[in-house]
């Protein structure tokens, strides 16, 4: 077998059975990312400005071979829905976009959750939650955002409508697309795509092509400092709280933690009567009885994180409407130090903001914590592991998972080792999204 023939099978995901193969596409994902990751950090001093130069001059010869038109535009509709569901539908909408060589119009996100009723959805701008600059010199070369103001002439338009229903099957969205590719639509400078939202748009596009963009999705600095400060109020209760108490002892690399931030565990706790709903639904529909997990089992398989005694930190990231219940802190072993937003005294921080902020700060104290348990089937559980996975990946772990690993997840609706939850880290080499993102109990550990 050749490498390239190799390469191929890693990415494409499904046979890879020699461990050459792994390695080698592992090798090769590892680059990918190293790649990525150099015009992260403009400003680097001394000897490592060789190095970055270097990168860069290869990276902008790969510009002109594959970069986006600047000139020619998609136009998609407003995204909404949930926090992550609305980076899913962006990103997928970005990915059309590279597909028709195209810049993406900065599409309108929603900020509030409702997405029945039209007038309540509340459009936000793009660039009011995440860092609209950041975005296009972290994406460089691969999808490229652009203003409305950039546009010549705005009576150019080509109207394309995707098609909805059983019958609009994957092949037919694709063809679709192959086909305005082909025809003349070059002629317009604006493709405006109606119809249904990004999100429900079929997935054509490997999970690192998704991976990609979300890695160029940075908050803005008000949101990241409202973050950090939540993160911060975190560490800084639980050592309060802790001194004097037995020190932490987990499975995770906690070593040295005098002089280390106190570390947390992140819990996203989906109990709240909507998600039973939702998915006591899915169980049923999917015949999978792994979906739900009340609050009890969560607080079982949490506990059984091997190891994990002491006074832990524990944030549980729950909705709005179970901070009034003061049950959801209650049932824990003695010892565990819980928190959630209002416990901790943060709600204010919080309660200024609309759905889609309050989420994005959950997101991010979520994706820190040290260690992270979450629901297999949420969309926002699973873009934290993607996240968190490709930041194991940066960091050079191969055997991740293993016990011993900095930024370990869980899922909690699947019952792992010894009664706890199960270890989970996102296959990058899936070849969608859909196979990683929502509705699945394969959680490749
Ligand atoms: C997009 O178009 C430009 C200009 O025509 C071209 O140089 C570039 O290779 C194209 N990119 C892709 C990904 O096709
Ligand atoms: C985004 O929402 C604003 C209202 O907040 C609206 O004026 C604007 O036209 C919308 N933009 C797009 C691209 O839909
Ligand atoms: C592309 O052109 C062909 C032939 O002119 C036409 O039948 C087809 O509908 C066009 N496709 C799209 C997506 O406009
Ligand atoms: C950086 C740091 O504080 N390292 C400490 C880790 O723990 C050893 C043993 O307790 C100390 O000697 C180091 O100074």
């Amino acid at each position: 077998m050749d490498l390239w023939s190799c390469k191929h099978m890693g990415f494409s995901g499904r046979h890879m059975n020699s461990l050459a193969c792994r390695c080698l596409s592992f090798v090769f994902i590892v680059l990918v990312f190293r790649a990525l990751m150099f015009p992260t950090f403009p400003n680097f001093g001394g000897f490592q400005q060789n190095n970055l130069l270097l990168v860069h001059s290869s990276s902008s010869q790969s510009d002109s071979e594959f970069g986006v038109r600047k000139d020619k535009f998609l136009e998609v509709p407003q995204i909404v829905w949930g926090l992550n569901n609305q980076k899913i539908a962006f990103a997928r909408a970005c990915l059309t976009a590279r597909m028709l060589n195209r810049t993406l119009l900065m599409p309108n996100l929603s900020a509030s959750l409702f997405y029945k009723e039209v007038e309540l959805l509340q459009p936000i701008s793009f660039d009011k939650i995440f860092n609209f600059e950041r975005f296009n010199s972290l994406c460089k070369g691969f999808v490229h955002l652009g203003r409305f103001s950039d546009i010549s002439n705005r009576a150019r338009v080509f109207e394309l409508q995707k098609g909805s229903g059983r019958k609009w099957t994957v092949e037919r969205d694709l063809n679709q697309l192959r086909q305005i590719k082909e025809n003349s639509t070059d002629d317009f400078e604006v493709i405006r795509i109606v119809g249904k939202n990004p999100f429900m748009w079929h997935d054509h596009w490997p999970v690192k092509d998704y991976a990609k963009v979300f890695e160029c999705l940075v908050l803005v600095d008000e949101i990241a400092e409202e973050a950090a400060k939540v993160v911060s109020k975190i560490r800084e209760m639980g050592s309060s709280t802790r001194r004097g108490r037995d020190t932490l002892r987990t499975n995770v690399d906690f070593k040295n933690s005098s002089s280390q931030p106190t570390p947390y565990v992140a819990v996203h706790m989906r109990v709240e009567k909507d998600w039973m709903i939702h998915c006591k639904k899915l169980e049923q529909r999917s015949s999978i009885n792994q979906i739900c997990s009340s609050k009890e089992e969560i607080v079982e398989r949490v506990q059984h994180i091997v190891g994990m005694r002491g006074s832990t930190i524990i944030y549980l990231a729950v909705a709005d409407s179970l901070l009034e219940d003061s049950s959801i802190l209650s049932g824990w072993n003695e010892g565990l130090l819980l928190f959630e937003k209002k416990k901790l005294g943060v709600w204010d921080i919080y309660k200024k903001y609309p759905y889609l902020i309050k989420s994005a700060i959950d997101y991010e104290v979520c994706l820190r914590a040290d260690v992270f348990v979450g629901n297999s089937f949420s969309t926002f559980s699973n873009l934290i592991v993607l996240e968190r996975t490709q930041k194991m990946i940066r960091m050079g772990v191969t055997r991740s998972c293993g016990l011993d690993v900095r930024w370990p997840s869980y899922a909690y609706n699947i019952l792992g080792e010894s009664g706890g939850p199960q270890r989970w880290m996102t296959e990058m080499s899936d070849s969608n999204l859909q196979a990683i993102s929502y509705g699945t109990n394969n959680i490749s550990c």
